[in-house]
Parts: C-alpha cells; sequence; structure tokens
C-alpha cells in the first residue's frame, strides 16, 4: 500500500528549506498524527539526533513510522560531499553517510542521498565525479543492505547538481552498480524541471523507485502549483509503486496549512 509521509526539519542550517514542519519534532509529529499521516521523514543534523530517545517517543506516541532520513546535514553543516577531489574527505562523507544509515536503520527507515551526491568542477571531471559517486553507491548500498534497509538515491534539478538530473541518468547510474539495494526517488518538484514528462519518466524507472518527495512545481505542497497530479498518481499505480509519498515542500502558507494541502491532495489522488 502507498503510505503518506510529511518531512521535518531539525537543521538549522537549511533554513528556507523545502521541509513541511521546522525545529519542533514533538509539536510537528502531533500535528502529523492529527491529519492521520502514517510517517515522518526526518532531517537530522547528526545521527545522535536520529538515535535519541525524544525521536522514538515522538514516533511511538504518534503512532507514526520514520519513512525516511535525509543525509544532507553532512553537507549543509561539514561540507562534506562524495565527489570532493580529496580522498580523505570523501571518506568524511561516506562515513557520516554510514552513521545516519545506521541511525535510520533502528527505526527501519532507508537514509537518502540527495545533495551529498555533490558535483563535478573543482579539479574533479565529470566521468572521475561519477566513477567516485558510482563507487560510493555500490559501497553505501551493500553497507545499507546489511543493516536490512534499501539506500535512496536522489537526482537532482540542475542548479543543486550537475551529475545526475534525470531519472534515465539515475537509472544508468544504478546500472553500472553489482548491488540491487539502491533505488532512485522521485522528486516532483526535480522532475518539473528536468524530465520531458513525469509520468513517462515515473513509468521508465518502474521498480528502481524507491521513494517519492510529493510537492508541486514552485515547491508549495501538492496542490499549489501546476503538476499535473493525476498522471503522476495513473503512473505510480501503473508501475505497482508501494513506498512512501513524502511532502518536502515550502511549509506554504505555514506548516500546518501545508501538512492539510499535503494529505488532502494525497487522499484525493492515492486514496481511493
Ligand atoms: C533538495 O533539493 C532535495 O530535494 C532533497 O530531497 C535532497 O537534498
Ligand atoms: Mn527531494
Amino acid at each position: 500500500m502507498i503510505r503518506s509521509s510529511v518531512t521535518i526539519s531539525l537543521v538549522p542550517e537549511a533554513r528556507g528549506g523545502p521541509f513541511v514542519f521546522w525545529d519542533d519534532l514533538e509539536n510537528a509529529c502531533q500535528t502529523a498524527k492529527k491529519l492521520e499521516f502514517d510517517a515522518v521523514e526526518i532531517f537530522a543534523p547528526s545521527p545522535d539526533v536520529l538515535q535519541s530517545s525524544a525521536v522514538s517517543i515522538a514516533l511511538a506516541d504518534n503512532g507514526l513510522a520514520l519513512a525516511a532520513v535525509g543525509t544532507g546535514a553532512g553537507w549543509v553543516k561539514h561540507k562534506l560531499h562524495l565527489s570532493l577531489p580529496n580522498a580523505s574527505d570523501r571518506q568524511k562523507a561516506k562515513d557520516f553517510i554510514k552513521s545516519m544509515i545506521e541511525a535510520g536503520a533502528v527505526h527501519k527507515a532507508p537514509a537518502i542521498i540527495g545533495s551529498m551526491q555533490g558535483r563535478h568542477g573543482d579539479g574533479v571531471d565529470q566521468a572521475t565525479a561519477m566513477n567516485y559517486l558510482a563507487d560510493a553507491l555500490e559501497e553505501l548500498g551493500e553497507y545499507a543492505a546489511q543493516q536490512g534497509v534499501i539506500l535512496i538515491y536522489e537526482p537532482l534539478n540542475r542548479f543543486e547538481t550537475n551529475l545526475v538530473n534525470t531519472i534515465e541518468s539515475g537509472l544508468h547510474l544504478l546500472d553500472r552498480l553489482s548491488t540491487r539495494n539502491v533505488k532512485l526517488l522521485a522528486d516532483l518538484f526535480h522532475m518539473n524541471i528536468e524530465e520531458v514528462s513525469i509520468a513517462d519518466a515515473i513509468r521508465q524507472g518502474g521498480s528502481q523507485i524507491g521513494h517519492v518527495h510529493f510537492v508541486d512545481s514552485n515547491r508549495r505542497p501538492a496542490g499549489n502549483g501546476h503538476i499535473d497530479l493525476s498522471s503522476v498518481s495513473a503512473a505510480l499505480a501503473e508501475i505497482k509503486y508501494q513506498g512512501y509519498i513524502s511532502a518536502e515542500a515550502l511549509p506554504w502558507p505555514d506548516s500546518t496549512a501545508a501538512a492539510k494541502r499535503t494529505i488532502d491532495s494525497f487522499n484525493l489522488y492515492f486514496r481511493n
């Protein structure tokens, strides 16, 4: 069954980013429960925060699952990513992601590699950066498998990475790996910028799509922009998608209203 989720950021450095709830974990989880979300996705500053009793208690008290954990704090806080020129910096990036994989796995939640993929430039050419990224996904994908979770890799729009911008190039990257434990994240905001057709790209991604970021063309909550959500819903039904539809949107006009609009759109398009 497709399940609903909503994002919570606990990373002050990510302020202004596309997260529905901010800072107050307990209050966010209470609102998510009230609106009948199945789960939350947490963007945490460190593995320690994810492993804190505050997280376990907020999830348990509100009957919420943890849909996924973001790893982008490695970039926004520590300026680490997987395509850096220096091997010891790439190792630090991998170690940070491994610690987030472990912390998520306690709650059976996969980690997401989005901004931590990095970009080419600064003395690293495109082919070399893609090799670094593929090597890292191979290693981290297997590491996640040992923890009993998948690893989620997210193509981003051209303003956020120059490595992989579409589902098709994401599929090519996964094809290079021997691990089958890395799945793609279909973020509707990035796809609206980069894909010829969001629905066709979802169909092409098929069983390789492991997570969805639910958001509209202007990064407002789904239903507040011009993405054709019925074609997205039809394509996800066609590929028999069974994962989370997780709201990663701006808190517009405010967090609670954004969450409400999201769950209304979710119920309209994904609950028949
Ligand atoms: C960033 O644009 C994004 O979509 C996140 O999910 C990944 O960092
Ligand atoms: Mn995203």
